[in-house]
C-alpha cells in the first residue's frame, strides 16, 4: 500500500487534496550530497551500476523536499549502452559513444538486449529503491524515446546542430527506421522489466522530438512511442500503470501528441499551461510547467510563478486534479537547493 498516492490519482484525475510535485532530474549536481556520492563511486555509470549507491542517490531529494514521487536513479542512455556502443561520460562534457551507429550495416548487427539480463542493474536498483521507499511515495520508472536515443547513438555525443542523425533521416530513412524499430523494442521491454520490479508509473524522455518538423516528428518519434505505450503492461496488482509522454518543445503538436495513447503528457515552459488545459486536458492530464531558470531568480519570484502555474490550470482559482507541478525540464546543476525547496513548498501552500 502506498501512503501518499495522490500523484498516482492526479495523473489518473482522481479526486486530490492539493497538486502534487516532483523535479525531473530531481538527483543530480545540484545537490552536494549528490556530488560526494558521485565522487565516491569515481564515474556517472559506476554510480549507476551500484544498486545501493543509485538508491541513496535516487531518495536524497526526498529527504530534503516534500516531493510527492521518486524516481530511478539511471540514465537513458543504457539501452545503447547495452547493445555495445561503450558509453563513457567525460567530466564536463557529457556521454561519449566509443561505437557510433552510422550506416545500415551498423545498425543491422545491432541486438535487442534481454533487460532483465543486460540491464538488471537497473531492474535491481528499481526492486531496492522500491523497497527502501516502504510505500511512502510512488516509483517513477523512465526511459528515453527511440528518436532521442538515436540521436545519440548516430552522433556519438551530444550535439546542437543534429547534423549526422539528420543527415541520415533525410538521406537514408530506412536505416533511421530500422534503429527506430529496434530500439522501440528494447525500450518496451526495458520499461515493462522496470514496471515487473516495482515502478508504478512509467515516463518517456523525447527530449529531442521538438527539433523535428511536424511531419517528421510524427513518422520518426510520435510513431515508435504510440507503439512502446501499447505493448507496456498497463496494470500490476489492480492498479493502473500511468505513462507520461514528455517531449521537449512539442507545444505546437499537442493534439497529435494525445493520439499516442499516454496518461499524462508532459509539458515545457513553451506553452501556457491554461492553453494546454484548454487543447487536450479533457483527454489527459498534464505535467509541468515551471521555466527551470526560474530557479535561478528569488523565492518570491519563485513563489509567484508557481501561483500562477496553478492558477492556469484551475476553474477560475479552484484547484483541479489532472495536474502534476514540474519543471518544463531538468532542474539546472548550477541552481540552490533553498530555491527548489521554495518551490515545492509553494506548490502544496497554494493548491490547498
Ligand atoms: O556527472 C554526472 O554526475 C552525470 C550527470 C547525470 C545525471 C545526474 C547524467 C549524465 N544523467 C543523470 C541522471 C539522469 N538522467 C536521470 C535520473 C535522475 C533524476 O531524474 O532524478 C534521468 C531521468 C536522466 C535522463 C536523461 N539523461 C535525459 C532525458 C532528460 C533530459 O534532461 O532531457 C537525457 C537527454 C540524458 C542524457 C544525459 N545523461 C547525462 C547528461 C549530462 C546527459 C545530457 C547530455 C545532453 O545534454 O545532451
Amino acid at each position: 500500500m502506498l501512503k501518499n498516492d495522490i500523484f498516482l490519482r492526479a495523473l489518473l484525475k482522481q479526486p486530490v487534496e492539493y497538486t502534487p510535485v516532483w523535479i525531473m532530474r530531481q538527483a543530480g549536481r545540484y545537490l552536494p550530497e549528490y556530488r560526494a556520492i558521485r565522487q565516491k563511486a569515481g564515474s556517472f555509470m559506476s554510480l549507476c551500476k551500484n544498486k545501493t549507491l543509485a538508491c541513496e542517490v535516487a531518495l536524497q531529494p526526498l529527504q530534503r523536499f516534500n516531493l510527492d514521487a521518486a524516481i530511478l536513479f539511471s540514465d537513458i542512455l543504457t539501452i545503447p549502452d547495452a547493445m555495445g556502443l561503450g558509453l563513457h561520460f567525460e567530466t564536463g562534457e557529457g556521454p561519449i559513444f566509443r561505437y557510433p551507429v552510422r550506416d545500415i550495416k551498423a545498425v543491422r548487427s545491432l541486438e535487442i538486449p534481454d533487460s532483465e539480463d543486460a540491464l538488471s542493474y537497473v531492474t535491481d536498483a528499481v526492486s531496492l529503491i522500491k523497497k527502501t521507499l516502504n510505500g511512502s511515495v510512488p516509483l517513477i520508472g523512465f526511459s528515453g524515446s527511440p528518436w532521442t536515443l538515436a540521436t545519440y547513438m548516430v552522433e556519438g555525443k551530444s550535439t546542437k546542430e543534429f547534423k549526422l542523425i539528420k543527415g541520415l533521416m533525410y538521406n537514408e530513412p530506412e536505416t533511421v527506421h530500422l534503429l527506430l524499430e529496434k530500439l522501440a523494442a528494447a525500450v518496451t521491454d526495458y520499461l515493462n522489466a522496470q514496471i515487473r520490479h516495482g515502478a508504478d508509473v512509467v515516463q518517456i524522455f523525447d527530449t529531442w522530438g521538438g527539433i523535428l518538423t511536424p511531419e517528421a516528428y510524427r513518422e520518426f518519434s510520435l510513431q515508435y512511442m504510440e507503439r512502446i505505450i501499447k505493448g507496456l503492461i498497463r496494470q500490476r496488482e489492480g492498479r493502473e500503470i500511468p505513462v507520461i509522454l514528455f517531449t521537449k518543445n512539442s507545444g505546437l503538436w499537442l493534439e497529435a501528441i494525445v493520439k499516442a495513447g499516454a496518461t499524462t503528457v508532459g509539458l515545457d515552459w513553451t506553452i501556457n499551461m491554461a492553453d494546454a488545459r484548454r487543447r487536450i486536458g479533457d483527454k489527459v492530464s498534464l505535467q509541468g510547467n515551471m521555466d527551470p531558470c526560474l530557479l535561478y531568480a528569488s523565492p518570491t519570484r519563485i513563489r509567484q510563478e508557481v501561483k500562477k502555474i496553478l492558477h492556469d490550470f484551475s476553474d477560475g482559482g479552484k484547484i483541479k486534479t489532472g495536474h502534476v507541478f514540474n519543471l518544463g525540464h531538468g532542474v539546472h546543476p548550477g541552481v540552490n537547493p533553498d530555491n527548489v525547496c521554495a518551490m515545492v513548498d509553494a506548490v502544496h501552500e497554494f493548491s490547498q
